[in-house]
């Protein structure tokens, strides 16, 4: 199982004493595109790069959608600008694009959101879509870190915009839904349409004139949780693409195929990438193993900027990343908090935690009471 390969281990006591160290992990194998030169030569060899034209604002007259068919400028791997992706032969505002030869139909646009941006979802991340009296919050089943095992499991936790995901059945419910943020609406609409720009073999990568996000799972995952290995396929319109957002932690997210048994290719998804699952990827077997301990700076708060209530607060599990002895997780009342306090309690929270924010398409027609509609059908777990 090519999770095992990547996770991240805790030794018990007892066996920490028999072999104080655990073996690094080998990253050989992981396709890195903020560092073109360390991937090795069969990964090398895969990575096609694609260069997309930026689309104009969406004030100007012409719309997005209509520059589809734009032009792209495609090179293979032999020729890719090796150790950084912004210096090359594009526009400054053009986007790259990366597609792989063995995993088709997965899309991957390295630093697509900008510090800025990111600063910005990660924000409405932890403020406001984590906000359980809005949208369903939901705690992971192993919100208890378990003392039986020596893998250090801390728990996940997702809340779900938009059309609630009954996560047992595998069934979205056309009656119950939170609204889906207009903001993340319009930006996954734009990213769509440069998926859109981005030409396969056999398959188009999105319909944008049809497309709408309707369901956003937004994952926290603090460091040392994971994802195991599933197929997104209970949507209604599979040929429209899954688009996932990486905010904070790196993560080493594996993606296989339609068969659990084909050994997945493994990518680095750092803060600021786009990963689209278009075509075969969309109903592809995937999974995220690792995440990494390296929040980058201009999205939390250094030990050295913490206050002494801070620090203590944080060994309370006030921060969304550890649960308490429970399983549940410290309530914070953001309500008598100021704009400052927001401002450090949102980065405080992305100390050692990746976001994840992914969008699908549920239904194949418009679904206009998901934007604006009052929240209905609440389940008890909100
Ligand atoms: O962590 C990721 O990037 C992917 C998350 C995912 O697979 C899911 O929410 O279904």
């Amino acid at each position: 199982m090519a999770e095992k390969k990547y996770k991240l281990y805790e030794l018990s006591r007892r066996e920490a004493r028999r072999q104080p160290t655990l073996p690094e992990t080998d990253m050989t194998d992981v396709v890195d595109l903020r560092h073109l030169d360390h991937n090795t030569e069969a990964n090398t060899r895969m990575i096609h790069k694609v260069v997309v034209p930026a689309l104009r604002p969406r004030n100007e007259s012409v719309s997005p959608h209509a520059e589809t068919n734009a032009r792209c400028r495609a090179t293979a791997g032999s020729s890719l600008n090796r150790g950084s992706f912004s210096a090359d032969d594009r526009a400054s505002d053009d986007v790259v694009c990366y597609t792989f030869a063995g995993v088709p139909g997965l899309l991957l646009f390295p630093g697509v959101l900008n510090a800025e941006e990111q600063q910005r979802w990660c924000k409405e991340s932890i403020l406001e879509f984590g906000d359980s009296a809005v949208h369903p919050n939901i705690i992971s089943t192993h919100a208890k870190t378990p003392h039986t095992t020596t893998c250090y499991q801390p728990p996940m936790r997702w809340a779900t915009l938009g059309y609630n995901y009954e996560w047992t059945n595998k069934v979205y419910h056309r009656d119950r839904f939170s609204p889906f943020p207009a903001s993340l609406r319009r930006r996954m609409c734009d990213l769509v349409s440069l998926v859109a720009q981005v030409k396969q073999d056999g398959f188009c990568c999105a319909y944008p004139e049809v497309y709408e996000p309707q369901t956003a799972i937004v994952n926290y995952y603090p460091v040392g949780s994971m994802m195991m290995c599933h197929q997104d396929i209970s949507e209604e319109t599979l040929e429209q693409p899954l688009m996932s957002l990486s905010l904070g932690c790196s993560a080493i997210f594996l993606m296989g195929t339609q068969s659990r048994e084909d050994a997945p290719y493994a990518f680095m998804l750092r803060s600021g990438d786009m990963a689209a699952f278009t075509g075969p990827s969309r109903t592809a077997f995937h999974s995220t193993p690792r995440i990494l301990d390296d929040c980058p700076s201009y999205l939390t708060l250094s030990d050295e900027e913490m206050t002494q209530v801070e620090k203590q607060r944080y060994q309370q599990h006030a921060y969304f990343a550890h649960p308490t002895a429970d399983g549940s997780f410290v309530p914070v009342d953001k309500t008598v908090m100021t704009a400052e306090e927001k401002e450090r309690y949102w980065r405080l929270c992305m100390r050692h935690m990746r976001v994840n924010i992914n969008a699908r398409q549920v239904y194949g027609e418009r679904c206009e009471a998901v934007f604006g509609g009052a929240p209905v059908g609440r389940n008890g777990r909100l």
